[in-house]
């Protein structure tokens, strides 16, 4: 069975979220942040050598990165559910969406968050280029939204899963979202879906609003 190694307030709720979907029984084993430095325990170096979350076991398999374990589960447990068909023209795009998230999404939400935290906020770095960057992004996916009702068209695919962690953080500052309906209406559908919803009652509280 899979075991999710699930750390609070983390992308690792994106595999929860992913196996509810699916309907595909699994376990969870939680490990809490450090409240100091938001790091994760050392008794994650236990289950893989970077000691971040998400990373899953399945017998004898351990396989850490949201979007390699989102591909494997739909790949092995999925029989065809959340992905489009293979050569359409919505498998480009589930592709391109599930690698955007971490390539392209996240690194500048990580460096504001980095910078924040770290109080160099007013930096030149910030100013000239972390929160320009994150315009670029979160208009483009606004204007990528006003298209289709999914990521991928139509049809709810896990591509969504794989793009709702950088969303639900840009839409966790309500300013963000005000000129940004698409984003904001694409938060709040994924928040109503039933599997979401059993997400959190096993995976306890979420706050990405950083
Ligand atoms: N790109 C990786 C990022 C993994 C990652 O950085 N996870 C964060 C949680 S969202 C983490 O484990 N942070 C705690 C730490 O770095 O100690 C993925 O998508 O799996």
């Amino acid at each position: 069975m899979i075991v999710v190694h699930h750390l609070n307030n983390s992308r690792s709720q994106r595999v929860l979220w992913l196996l509810e979907e699916l309907g595909i029984e699994y376990e969870i084993k939680c490990y809490e942040r450090d409240t100091e430095t938001m790091l994760a325990p050392e008794s994650l170096l236990n289950v893989h050598p970077l000691g971040k979350s998400p990373v899953i076991t399945d017998a004898d398999l351990t396989i850490a990165e949201s979007g390699a374990i989102i591909e494997y589960v739909v790949e092995r447990y999925g029989n065809g559910s959340l992905v489009p068909a293979q050569g359409t023209p919505e498998h480009l795009l589930y592709r391109y969406w599930l690698h955007y998230a971490e390539g392209s999404a996240m690194p500048p939400l990580v460096m504001r968050l980095i910078f924040n935290n770290f109080g160099i906020g007013d930096s030149k770095a910030m100013d000239g280029f972390i929160a320009p960057q994150i315009k670029l992004h979160f208009d483009y996916i606004e204007g990528e939204l006003s298209k289709s009702t999914w990521f991928a068209g139509e049809e709810f695919t896990a591509a969504d899963i794989q793009m709702s962690f950088p969303l639900e953080i840009f839409a966790g500052v309500p300013e963000q979202v005000e000129n940004r309906p698409k984003i904001k209406e694409f938060v709040d559908r994924i928040h109503g879906r039933p599997a979401y919803k059993r997400t959190l009652d096993r995976g306890g509280r979420y706050d990405v609003s950083f």
